[in-house]
């Protein structure tokens, strides 16, 4: 499975969520699946989609599901720590994990050697689940008391979608005016 199939799959189930998508293809990807004014696209900010829905979270109450890409995950791992120590009830973090920079060409990350999942463990993220184990519609429902982190395992390749064709400026006013 790629990632525009993953976020395919994620999207099913997404209703009053925030989505905070990852840089590039990502957003691409979830802008044609479900475009909707609660996804807030992130446009410049590599490794920032975590940092962005932790302040999301702390700051209102509905869920925010952030999906993030390993090589991203990987240039912020500061961000994991810092999340896997808050008492968050709305927020989950979807590693969606391609091994590759996929948006700048599909070089490998380090995520071939290094598992993401077990880094989120030792950061002390008590909800970590392999996203082929679980179903996530029951996961999305529950209340929670600590932070999710969810590895999705897939193979690197980008679709074939068109570009983002909002402003930065418009991505945040609709979001801001969603929430
Ligand atoms: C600080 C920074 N470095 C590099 C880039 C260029 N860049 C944009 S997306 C991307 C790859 C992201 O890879 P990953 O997070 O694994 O997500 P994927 O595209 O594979 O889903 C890179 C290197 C950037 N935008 N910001």
């Amino acid at each position: 499975m790629k990632r525009y199939d993953a976020i395919n799959e994620i999207s099913k189930y997404i209703s009053d969520e925030l989505v905070i998508a990852n840089i590039g293809f990502p957003s691409r990807e979830l802008y044609e699946i479900k475009d909707r004014n609660k996804n807030f696209y992130m446009l410049g900010s590599m490794g920032l989609a975590s940092s962005i829905g932790l302040g999301l979270a702390l700051s209102q109450d509905k869920k925010v599901i952030v999906l993030d890409g390993d090589g991203s995950i990987l240039m912020n791992l500061g961000s994991l720590v810092t999340i896997a120590n808050q008492q968050l009830k709305n927020f989950i973090l979807i590693a969606l994990d391609n091994g590759a920079y996929g948006s700048t060409g599909n070089q490998e990350t380090y995520c071939k050697k290094t598992n993401l999942l077990e880094i989120a463990k030792s950061t002390g993220f008590k909800n970590v689940y392999n996203y082929n184990d679980i179903d996530f519609k029951t996961i999305l429902s529950q209340n929670i008391e600590e932070p999710i982190f969810i590895h999705y395992k897939i193979k690197p390749g980008n679709a074939d979608v068109g570009i983002i064709d909002l402003s930065p400026e418009e991505i945040k006013s609709r979001f801001m005016k969603s929430i």
